[in-house]
């Protein structure tokens, strides 16, 4: 062996150690096991990398683009590796975990308003990943819900190996309910989606039944023994809280993600303690990004509906919390109703308000003022998205 090679021999093994996080450990509080029978959020169980940058989902595989030899998988005990290439490593998916791969943690997110695909692209490239993903199953149906990504080589260039394993991945991932709705589940419940701007795949939970189906509930409130805490601050928000299988807002930067990929329906179902019921359609529904403080974008009130047109006030405004306040008052409104919500000076929904159960004085529960006034905490609201181009006709 010339010294050439032992050089080579020394700097790969420099680069597969510096690379590639051993046993990286799995945090023992979280013990959901990475299935989707908890709806709790923000309770996902993941391997870290070393660097921050990469989460895994449990049962997730990914390959180092460098060591390319090199597998990870993450574990209940942290991220267990081998090198594949006693054996010809795989090109396609392996083995028997029940999780769909993920991207990155974060992304630089790309402008708030675009609902284009090319933003998508921007979006990963941009992102520096040392380590690419394999699908690891196939079990959402394997339906391809984007063009496939070129495969080139990892070691030549690794950002674009990245973006094309991340494309990878993405392909067998619904990007929202309507599409898992489409692929043939028609069961309301708690399903694992993945929107073509997000880093990473979430939960949510899917309304089934709904006027056809096929809906994402962003934000749920119930007459539930165990209420969740929807005073709270910007960073709860950001990532949403409380549980899928009860009361929760699902959080602005899913929601952000979630709707600038494709032009979406907002209905808000409503309900009182007398089991009345109202609804509110608008004909589209984004939020922007973080930087523009997730601004309401929001269409016309759909003339049908029966709820009444209250959200129109909260059109344009920016979502503020008890933290954050970036209202039109010289007051800080979120603090004076006790929400996260786009307050303008202030607002004439408050869905995300104090749960009060019926009349009360302090206009803080969970009105909209158009039907009972704001001084009826309703039982119940749902709000939710479906593209607007969703048909069931053409399942028939
Ligand atoms: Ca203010």
């Amino acid at each position: 062996m010339n010294m050439f090679s032992i050089l080579l021999v020394l700097y790969l093994t420099v680069l597969h150690v510096s690379t590639i996080p051993a046993q990286i450990p799995y945090n023992p509080n979280r013990t959901n096991g990475g299935l989707i029978t908890n709806g709790k959020l923000n309770d996902e169980p993941m391997c870290k990398t070393d660097d921050g940058q990469l989460e895994i989902p449990i049962n997730s595989k990914f390959r180092s683009l460098i060591n390319t030899c090199k597998v990870c998988t993450c574990t209940a005990t942290g991220l267990l590796c081998e090198d594949q290439c006693e054996t010809p490593p795989p090109t396609t998916t392996t083995t028997t975990s029940t999780t769909t791969t993920i991207g990155p943690t974060e992304s630089t997110t790309t402008t708030s308003t675009s609902s284009s695909t090319s933003s998508i692209d921007q979006s990963i490239v941009s992102s520096t990943l040392p380590i690419g993903f394999l699908p690891s199953s196939t079990s959402n149906g394997g339906l391809n819900t984007g063009s496939t990504p070129p495969m080139g080589s990892a070691d030549n260039d690794t950002a674009s190996s990245a973006c094309a394993r991340a494309m990878a991945a993405r392909d067998y991932a619904f990007v929202d309910c309507s599409e898992v709705y489409l692929a043939g589940k028609r069961t309301s419940g708690i399903y694992e989606i993945w929107p073509r701007t997000s880093p990473k795949p979430f939960r949510v939970l899917c309304d089934m039944e709904r006027d056809g189906g096929g809906w994402t509930v962003l934000q749920r409130r119930g007459d539930y023994s165990q209420q969740s805490n929807f005073f709270v601050s910007w960073s709860s928000y950001r990532r949403g809280f409380g549980d899928l299988t009860r009361d929760f807002w699902l959080g602005n930067e899913k929601i952000h993600t979630l709707t600038n990929q494709d032009e979406y329906r907002l209905h808000i179902d409503l309900e009182d303690f007398n089991n009345q019921t109202r609804f509110a359609d608008y004909e589209w529904f984004f939020i922007t990004n973080e930087q523009t403080k997730y601004t309401l974008n929001l269409g016309r009130y759909v003339q049908t509906s029966t709820g009444g047109d209250s959200l129109a006030y909260n059109r344009g405004m920016r979502f503020s919390t008890r933290d954050q306040d970036y209202d039109q008052s010289a007051g800080h409104c979120a603090e004076n109703y006790h929400s996260g919500w786009w307050h303008a000076g202030c607002t004439l929904v408050n869905l995300n308000g104090l749960y009060l159960r019926g009349n009360d004085t302090t206009a803080t529960g969970v009105f909209w003022n158009n039907w009972l006034g704001a001084k009826y905490s309703l039982k119940s609201c749902e709000i939710k998205v479906r593209p607007v181009g969703f048909n069931t006709e053409m399942l028939s």
